[in-house]
């Protein structure tokens, strides 16, 4: 996620309405998908989707639908067919098979790491005894395990996301796509311990973050879209922020999706232990700025959008107070050992400015006004639905419509006004402008700096 001045990041978990489904649902809606799965095999290819997934070209197929039309609340993970003599399982097209099934000792790939390379003390850091000892600590390892884990959802949500997103698809078919995905991997036995890290962004062209669709929003992708996928994942509260831009047209925009590639990679690259944020700014500002795409005849600048920011995350909290900037800002803090960061920048050929503008769907509880008074009931009844479902983890109004709630407005603005929930509006750049983002979530660990959320992807 993208936060302004305001910071905050969407996230979600699934839940129940309805208490786990029985074991007779259960066994129904397994019997469904493999009765379709048979169907599949007989009629092969409809639409041309014999896609592999994950590494494994060899990964069995399961029914789409439930990424089609409404959002059902129902049973999500799907232990189809797996091996029970402990051996691996692989991962289903689309993505349903919890990651502890195929990982069964439970070690997720490690991220891209890279030794620090800068000042006396830094340098030293990899052969460290002391430092190689902190990460050896049983609370360090959980704290990894639990970040690669989500980041290793992540890229495998992406991956099928990546294949199957095509124009002509509803943007909330979109978002159920990647959220079934994250909410079937990820194991969660309630929102809370494990599952979707914030609202999933889908925001279009000159909207540049904060757009996912609302319940009854009929907008479907086009060709000559240009879509930021922003979602994020987390494990007991350790969230991964990460965004790719999508585009459908060969070419046109390359150059667009260059700059901000190009300029996330080095935010990351700058980024560092004792490193100011000014500094990351400055360098991106540089990298993002020496590009300029040529569309119809005219050649825009690229700029960064400069009141965007990546951010530091902490347990359930997608913004944990710290900005960095994707240009020079002249902020002099500097970031530490053990720190999280998401590290993320937008470039546009617009003005490189952004606006609240349009319907909102992101909100998420303010982390120190979850206590206030609320008097009006309807208010006090949806604050109680937020903070046992989500806590202080960015939600969006189809997350509530999927946990039975309805008519929930008048009590939402209601918490916002009173400042215990913050809304986050939809951000625009100039009409008719282009915006892009990539995104990654860091750790700068005490003896290396692991980027959590790479993949052969971006
Ligand atoms: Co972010």
């Amino acid at each position: 996620m993208a936060p302004k001045k305001n910071n905050k990041k969407a996230q979600s978990k699934k839940t129940a309405s309805k208490p786990a489904a029985t074991a007779d649902d259960d066994d129904a809606f397994l019997d469904a998908l493999l009765e379709e799965m048979k169907q599949k095999k007989i009629s092969e290819g409809e639409s041309g989707d014999g896609t592999t997934s994950s590494s494994e070209s060899t990964a069995p197929e399961i029914s789409p639908d439930d990424d089609e039309g409404q959002d059902q609340p129902g049973p999500i993970v799907v232990d189809l067919a797996l091996p029970t003599d402990g051996t691996p399982a692989k991962q289903t097209s689309p993505p349903r098979v919890g990651l502890s099934k195929i990982f069964v000792d439970r070690r997720y790939p490690v991220g891209e790491t890279s030794t620090y390379t800068y000042g006396e003390e830094n340098l030293k850091r990899e052969t460290d005894e002391e430092k190689r000892a902190l990460e050896r600590s049983k609370e360090a390892e959980q704290k990894y395990e639990e970040l690669r884990r989500g980041a290793e959802i992540h890229r495998q949500v992406r991956k099928y996301a990546r294949e199957h997103i095509k124009p002509g698809m509803k943007m909330v078919q979109i978002a159920n796509m990647i959220e079934n995905g994250t909410r079937a991997l990820s194991e969660g036995s309630s929102l809370k311990d494990a599952g979707i890290g914030f609202p999933t962004g889908l925001s279009l062209n000159d909207c540049a973050a904060h757009y996912t669709p609302n319940k009854g929003d009929t907008t479907v992708l086009k060709a000559s879209d240009v879509m930021k996928v922003d979602f994020g994942v987390h494990v007991n509260g350790r969230i991964i922020d990460s965004a790719f831009t999508m585009t459908f047209e060969e070419g046109k925009y390359d150059a667009l999706l260059d700059a901000v590639r190009d300029a996330t990679n080095t935010g990351i690259r700058e980024a560092g232990i004792d490193v100011r944020l000014c500094d990351i700014g400055a360098q991106v500002q540089e990298v993002m700025e020496s590009y300029e795409l040529e569309l119809n005849g005219k050649t825009y600048p690229i700029k960064c959008i400069r009141n965007l920011n990546g951010h530091n995350i902490l347990p359930y909290r997608i913004h944990g107070g710290k900005s960095v900037p994707i240009v020079n800002n002249g902020d002099t803090t500097k970031m530490e050992e053990g720190e999280v960061f998401a590290i993320e920048t937008f470039g546009s050929t617009g003005r490189g400015h952004v606006v609240n503008q349009g319907e909102i769907s992101h909100y998420a509880m303010n982390a120190d006004m979850g206590n206030a008074p609320v008097r009006l009931n309807s208010a006090k009844s949806l604050l109680n639905v937020i903070n046992k479902n989500f806590g202080t983890l960015p939600f969006c109004r189809r997350y509530l419509d999927r946990l039975g709630q309805d008519k929930y407005l008048l009590g939402l603005n209601t918490l916002v006004r009173q400042g215990i929930v913050d809304e986050y509006p939809p951000l625009y750049d100039s009409p008719g402008s282009y915006t892009a983002q990539y995104e990654h979530t860091i750790l700068l660990r005490p003896t290396v700096k692991e980027v959590l959320s790479r993949g052969d992807d971006y």
